[in-house]
C-alpha cells in the first residue's frame, strides 16, 4: 500500500465510502487525537472528504497547510466552515440532487403519520388499547390540505410535486420568488399563517439560524403541523417543545434535532409527534449514490484540481447567494 496521505477522511463515513477512499486513494482517516497525525503527514493532505455529521472547522483548515478541496457527503455543508474556505481558496463540494427524492419521501411520510396519527395508531394496537379502548380517536385529513415549503430549492421542489397528487394547496417563502404554480410569501410567518402543515426544507447554517421563530410556530397554530427534514438549527427547539407541551402547536414530525443525536426527552413522550434520527437520505440506493458523488468529485478533483459538484462559497462582505 501507498503511504500517500493526499485524501483525509474526517469523521465517519458509510463503510463502503470508507472501503472505496481506501482502495482507489490510499485515503486515511484522521485519528483521535489528530496532533501527531496533523504535524506530520497532515501537511500533505490536498483533499479532504467529510460528512454534515463532522465537517472541517477554520481549525482544522489551519492545520493543514495543503488543503485544497473538501469533499461533503450529504447535500448539506453548514459543519464546514465555508466563508474560511472560500478565503483560503479551499473548494467545497456537496451531493446534489442524488437525494432529492428520498427526502421528499420522508417529508411526505412524516406529513401523513403525523396528521393521520400512523406511529401513534401503531403503538395503540400494540399496547392492546385497540381492544380494551375501541377505536382510535379521529385523525387529520391530508388529501387537499394546505401546505407551506420553507425553501423551494431541490428538495422542495421534490415535496411540492409529490404534494401536488394529493390535491394540497401549496405556497411556499425563499429568499426570492420562483417561477412555479405556487403561491409565494414574502416572510416565513406570513407562511406559517396561512397553511395547516409547514415543511421546512432550507439549508442550514448561519442564514437560516432559528428561521423557524416562536413567532413562526405561533402562527402555524393549536392546529398547525412543522415537518422538518432540513437542520434542527433551523427551528428554535426550546419554542418548539414549549408549543407542543402547552398545545400552541398541533403536532410535529422532525427527522433533525439541535443537537444530535440528543432529542428532547419532553418530545419522546408525545404522541402527536413522531421522530425519527435523520433518516431522510437513508436508503441502500441514495446512500450508494451520494457515495458515488463524492468518489466522481475526489476523482476529478486529484486530476484535474476541479470539483463535479462544487457548491457556491460565500463571496466576501456579502450572504450566500
Ligand atoms: C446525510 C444530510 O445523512 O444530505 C444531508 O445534508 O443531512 C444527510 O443526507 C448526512 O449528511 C450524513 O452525515
Amino acid at each position: 500500500t501507498t503511504e500517500s496521505t493526499g485524501v483525509l477522511q474526517v469523521g465517519p463515513l458509510m463503510p463502503f465510502l470508507e472501503a472505496d477512499l481506501r482502495e482507489l486513494h490510499a485515503a486515511r482517516r484522521l485519528p483521535d487525537p489528530p496532533d501527531s497525525f496533523l504535524d506530520g503527514p497532515g501537511a500533505r493532505v490536498e483533499v479532504a472528504v467529510t460528512s454534515g455529521r463532522f465537517g472541517v472547522d477554520a481549525d482544522l483548515m489551519r492545520r493543514l497547510p495543503a488543503l485544497r478541496a473538501i469533499v461533503n457527503f450529504g447535500a448539506g455543508y453548514d459543519t464546514t466552515d465555508v466563508a474560511e474556505a472560500a478565503r483560503r481558496g479551499i473548494a467545497v463540494s456537496n451531493t446534489p440532487d442524488v437525494l432529492d427524492d428520498c427526502v421528499a419521501d420522508t417529508a411526505i411520510g412524516l406529513i401523513i403519520d403525523v396528521m393521520r396519527g400512523l406511529s401513534a395508531a401503531d403503538r395503540y394496537v400494540r399496547r392492546g388499547d385497540w381492544a380494551a379502548r375501541g377505536n382510535y380517536p379521529l385523525t387529520r385529513k391530508v388529501s387537499g390540505a394546505r401546505v407551506g415549503i420553507l425553501g423551494l430549492g431541490r428538495i422542495g421542489m421534490a415535496i411540492a410535486r409529490r404534494l401536488a397528487g394529493f390535491d394540497c394547496v401549496i405556497s411556499y417563502h425563499n429568499r426570492r420568488p420562483r417561477d412555479v404554480p405556487y403561491r409565494y410569501l414574502s416572510t416565513p410567518v406570513e407562511l406559517a399563517a396561512d397553511v395547516d402543515v409547514l415543511v421546512v426544507a432550507v439549508s442550514g447554517g448561519p442564514q437560516t439560524h432559528h428561521l423557524v421563530s416562536a413567532e413562526v410556530i405561533a402562527a402555524l397554530g393549536s392546529d398547525g403541523v412543522l415537518v422538518n427534514v432540513a437542520r434542527g438549527s433551523v427551528v428554535d427547539e426550546p419554542a418548539l417543545v414549549a408549543a407542543l407541551l402547552e398545545g400552541r402547536l398541533g403536532g410535529a414530525g422532525l427527522d433533525a434535532f439541535a443537537d444530535e443525536p440528543h432529542v428532547p426527552a419532553e418530545l419522546r413522550a408525545l404522541d402527536r409527534v413522531v421522530l425519527t434520527p435523520h433518516l431522510a437520505s437513508g436508503t441502500a440506493e441514495t446512500r450508494r449514490a451520494m457515495a458515488d458523488v463524492v468518489l466522481a468529485n475526489v476523482a476529478q478533483f486529484r486530476a484535474d484540481g476541479t470539483l463535479v459538484t462544487p457548491v457556491a462559497l460565500p463571496v466576501a462582505g456579502e450572504g450566500l447567494a
